[in-house]
């Protein structure tokens, strides 16, 4: 689909699985996703309040945004800059849930960093997907380089980083889209404002009514998609990673999405979110509206819903007892990664 196309089918508003030539197995594949991404993000909180991981940060209504993101990659060959809230991206770029639980838990096996970094630290070199730093919008400059590198080795990869709103208001957020826009990088900057960093709201962090608005000072497209539609966003993304193909540069994607749960395990949202903010929050979750538009569609029968929730819950049961099966790393390798191994 050329951009003039994808232009003219979002101001016409019909997003649907026909305007975006999506098949019936595709939308199952992104609801499955979607579903799997949940419940994960379920355990890993059942997980955390039985004692059994320290901490736990949520991608609880940010599913929307980053299965439509994702979907949109060539998942094999691009890669994933990801943050903390990260969950449905890193399965769906081929993450299987016992590696999230394996890192949940800091096992020795835990891909990203063998049970060193906190839970929601997601990285994975066989699935391309860039180890995460703690430090908020350090990675949008990581995913710049990457970018950088695709273009002077001319291998056509496009990188995808992940921030929060919050994060967008760091100088790193700032010097990556100035230095990608001028060298007309093929980068996506996936902005998932859900309204806060950790207790300040949006309007506290800025004074621009959208995230999108900022990327007019830079030269590069900004565009605001609704997260609590996957398609908008599959959309909106599908267009950026077109652009990003055909060497004509960056684009910011912010994506509206809400926040399901506290910042984390360690705050309590209900000191400073009203209640009907929070229960507003829950009309929009990305995967009950999924569900509804499926079915209205006629692509999810009450059948295939079961068969893809059993599965789902086969998947993330193998997943936890796979990880707490799996050693915790021997403390007498702790400083390793950290400094030079000790000589003879
Ligand atoms: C440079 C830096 N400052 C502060 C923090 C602490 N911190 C972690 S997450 C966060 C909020 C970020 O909010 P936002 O970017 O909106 O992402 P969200 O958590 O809402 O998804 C903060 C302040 C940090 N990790 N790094
Ligand atoms: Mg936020």
């Amino acid at each position: 689909m050329s951009a003039k196309e994808a232009k003219a089918v979002r101001t016409r508003d019909e997003i649907t699985p026909e305007t975006l030539g999506l098949t019936h197995a595709s939308l199952l594949e992104m609801y499955y996703c979607l579903r799997l991404a949940r419940a994960v993000d379920e355990r890993m909180w059942a997980l955390q309040r039985s004692g059994k991981a320290a901490f736990v940060i949520s991608g609880q209504g940010h599913e929307g945004a980053q299965v439509g993101a994702v979907y949109a990659l060539d998942r094999d060959r691009d890669w994933l800059v990801p943050f903390y809230r990260s969950v449905a991206a890193v399965l769906l770029k081929g993450m299987p849930p016992a590696e999230l639980f394996l890192i949940q838990l800091g096992r020795a096996t835990d891909p990203s960093s063998g049970g060193r970094q906190m839970p929601g630290h997601y990285g994975h070199s066989r699935h391309k997907i860039l180890s995460t730093s703690s430090p908020v919008a350090t990675q949008v400059l990581h995913a710049v380089g990457i970018a950088y590198a695709a273009k002077v080795r001319g291998t056509g990869e496009v990188a995808l980083t992940e921030l929060g709103e919050g994060a967008t208001s760091e100088g790193d957020f700032n010097e990556a889209l100035n230095f990608a826009a001028v060298h007309r990088l093929a980068v996506i900057f996936l902005v998932e404002n859900n309204g806060y960093a950790i207790s300040v709201p949006v309007s506290k962090q800025m004074a621009v009514p959208t995230v999108s608005a900022r990327a007019a000072g830079f030269g590069l497209p900004g565009v605001t998609a609704d997260g609590s539609h996957v398609l908008h966003v599959y959309a909106a993304a599908r267009e950026a990673v077109a652009r990003a193909r055909r060497g004509e540069g960056p684009t910011l994607l912010e994506v509206t999405v809400p926040r399901l749960t506290a910042h984390s395990s360690d705050d309590r949202q209900e000191k400073y979110r009203s209640a009907d903010d929070i229960a507003h929050s829950k009309e929009i979750d990305p995967v009950r509206v999924f569900t509804e538009e499926l079915r209205a569609w006629g692509v999810l029968t009450e059948e295939r819903r079961r068969e893809i929730e059993e599965r789902v819950r086969r998947e993330i049961d193998l997943g936890t007892e796979i990880a707490e099966a799996a050693p915790l790393p021997d403390p007498s390798t702790a400083t390793r990664y950290v400094y030079a191994e000790p000589g003879p």
